[in-house]
């Protein structure tokens, strides 16, 4: 039976900040935006208890309030260099320019991450899901247009997936697209930055049942070490013990091809940062002259990253959020950071997060890996969660045939 076309229903926000964790109910009663998609499917074997059947694709709504970003794009103002968190890049023109950034032939890495998952669904469905014995959550960070779980739903079918972007035009939409092709898997969005998310909100979706995460696309790599460091430990708390992580990273290669991967001859990568500029004059009354500044992606080998920044093309002065920013001729503004980690490097930075390194699949060229990680305190284990997960000591890549 196909399923019928959602009813969304967007009443007025309370302004919560996005640490705090509602309820679900408190959500729906107290204002937050919720729409929901009837499938019309049956109750799966592995269905949650007490969501009744048909499916509903259900969205919460947890986006940064007006005030954060006005106080986030302060700060990054006033940094040296002035750097601006990367999420901004993604309102709806920004996912827009990053979904056909992935279908430049300079950057591989969307299309070679897709085939892998693709080709190996099975295999990493088995990995992850070894040692469960109830079915599980699949959570998915930075989810945008969900177009790479699609094969990991079929092979792992989980009791729901639930799936984490700041850019509700895009999660609204892509929810509803993907519970209608995946009608047994109950599907819930949760808009929000999940970065700076202290907790997963009470939703009986997300209840009683182990928690797998997925986090692909290399966007841990647009923050820098650091701060992956302490997302990656933020990942081990929203999913609770004992639980796993399937993540995709990018790692070094040849400069040049790098550069160009960034910095694509149509003009795709320079237009989504320069979409940041528009976005800053429309919700936060700037006055940048997109004209006044030029597009630059560089390898910076030292840090093992691409910088990307919109450099001022004069000494200029800038109007933004009632304050004036002075910029000098080549100054930067840093739009967005790339790091790529070697596997080892990734691994030892996850080991440092509480997380050990299981297996990795590699493209054809080894330029990209899915690396699956277990959380090495299995103190305490979550229900469903019957034996840890095998651990190899140097898990040997798992190569796709080109
Ligand atoms: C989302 N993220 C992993 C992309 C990257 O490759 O760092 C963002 C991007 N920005 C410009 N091109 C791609």
């Amino acid at each position: 039976m196909l399923p019928r076309p959602p009813a969304d229903r967007t009443v007025a926000s309370p302004g919560r900040h996005p640490k705090q964790a509602p309820e679900a109910s408190e959500l729906r009663g107290s204002g937050r935006e919720v729409a929901e998609a009837d499938s019309g499917a049956p109750l799966p074997p592995g269905g949650v208890p007490g969501v009744a059947a048909p499916h509903t694709a259900a969205l919460l709504d947890l986006h940064p309030a007006p005030a954060d970003l006005e106080r986030l794009v302060l700060e990054g103002m006033a940094r040296q260099p002035r750097q601006l968190p990367a999420w901004l890049l993604y309102d709806a023109e920004g996912s827009r320019l990053f979904e056909a950034i992935g279908e430049q032939p300079e950057y591989s890495l969307t299309r070679h991450e897709t085939a892998l998952l693709r080709e190996r669904a099975p295999e990493l469905a088995r990995s992850l899901a070894e040692g469960i014995t109830l079915a599980p959550v699949l959570v998915e960070f930075g989810a945008g247009n969900l177009s790479k779980v699609g094969p990991l739903l079929e092979a792992l079918q989980p009791a729901a997936y639930v799936a984490l972007d700041i850019s509700l035009d895009q999660l609204g939409p892509s929810c509803r697209a993907l519970q209608e092709r995946h009608p047994t898997v109950p599907v819930l969005g949760i808009c929000c930055d999940y970065a700076d998310l202290d907790q997963l909100p009470s939703h009986p979706l997300l209840e009683g049942r182990p928690r797998l995460g997925f986090y692909p696309g290399s966007s841990l790599g647009n923050f820098d070490p650091p701060q992956a460091r302490a997302l990656l430990r933020r990942f081990a708390r929203l999913l609770g013990p004992g639980s796993r992580l399937l993540i995709g990273i990018d790692q070094p290669k040849e400069q040049g091809r790098l550069e160009a991967a960034y910095d694509d001859v149509a003009g795709v990568s320079a237009a989504f940062a320069f979409n940041l500029l528009r976005r800053l004059n429309r919700e936060l009354t700037g006055d940048f002259d997109p004209t006044a500044f030029t597009y630059r992606a560089r390898w910076e080998p030292t840090d093992s990253r691409i910088a990307m920044a919109l450099v001022s093309r004069h000494a200029q002065t800038v109007t933004l959020a009632g304050r004036r920013w002075n910029f000098a001729t080549d100054e930067p503004l840093i739009t967005e950071y790339s790091v790529k980690y070697s596997p080892e490097a990734f691994q030892a930075l996850a080991a440092e997060a509480g997380w050990q390194a299981i297996s990795r699949w590699c493209d054809g060229d080894d330029d990209l890996s899915l690396h699956l990680l277990a959380q090495a305190d299995l103190g305490t284990s979550r229900p469903g969660i019957d034996t840890p997960i095998q651990h190899h000591a140097n898990p040997t890549p798992m190569r796709n045939t080109p």
